[in-house]
């Protein structure tokens, strides 16, 4: 049976101000996420940039400085948010399908395990983080081998995902989500440092940074490095 959830009032008012905090290369991954987040679900955002580098995050001045002062940090109107996968989160909540396009599945286990996931990439494979730095994806940087310690993060990294991706499929969930962007970030970390992988996920990977609002974002830094 259909039930049409009545929706809340804030639906109907016309989009709030918000505003993205970004670092000045975009080579966040966490930002990233939210910016896809955003894009995905039509809204209007502006992009502000803190530059990591000289330790502007790190001044009273900026607006994140009074939470984790790290990026990315989002303002919606007077509510200042960080931790990306909380942001995403909030943003499902706060601009809610029908009126607002979906990043997390409808079905509560999967949009559960879509939160495992998001939750898993942050906080576990450390050595591929450290080994395998964003500027391998966004400025074409190569690494060297991984060591013994990443060799072991990539096989159980690799192992997890063969178990979550179903065969034949190009997202996790069916249709796309969040969460599949996180993934292939994480993927690609490996692929395009030319880390054996297999087949199926490099397709999936290279499937994902296809998207619209990846590519947007993967302009960004294209524009920054020049
Ligand atoms: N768990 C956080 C991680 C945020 C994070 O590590 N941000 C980095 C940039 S990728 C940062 O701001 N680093 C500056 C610092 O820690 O001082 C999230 O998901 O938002």
């Amino acid at each position: 049976m259909f039930i049409e959830l009545p929706l809340a009032d804030e639906d109907f008012m016309e989009q709030p101000v918000i505003t993205l905090w970004s670092d000045a290369h975009f080579h966040s991954p966490y930002v990233m996420s939210v910016y896809v987040a955003l894009k995905e679900k039509g809204l209007a955002f502006t992009l502000q940039t803190v530059d990591l580098a000289s330790g502007q995050h790190l001044q009273p001045g900026w607006q994140g400085y009074q939470l984790t002062r790290r990026v990315p940090v989002l303002a919606v109107q007077e509510f200042i948010l960080s931790e990306s996968s909380a942001i995403d989160e909030y943003l499902e909540e706060r601009f809610a399908p029908p009126v607002w396009e979906r990043i997390y599945p409808v079905d509560r286990e999967k949009r559960a395990r879509a939160r495992q996931i998001q939750a898993w990439l942050r906080s576990d494979l450390l050595p591929i983080r450290e080994e395998r730095p964003t500027e391998v994806i966004f400025s074409g940087a190569r690494m060297p081998p991984l060591s013994a310690a990443g060799c072991q993060a990539a096989e159980k990294f690799i192992a997890h995902v063969e178990t979550l991706l179903p065969e034949g499929q190009q997202n996790l969930f069916g249709e796309w989500c969040i969460a599949d962007t996180d993934l292939a970030l994480m993927i690609n970390r490996l692929a395009l440092n030319g880390d054996a992988l297999p087949a199926r996920l490099e397709e999936y990977a290279q499937f994902q940074w296809q998207r619209a609002s990846v590519q947007q974002f993967v302009a960004l830094s294209d524009q920054v490095s020049g």
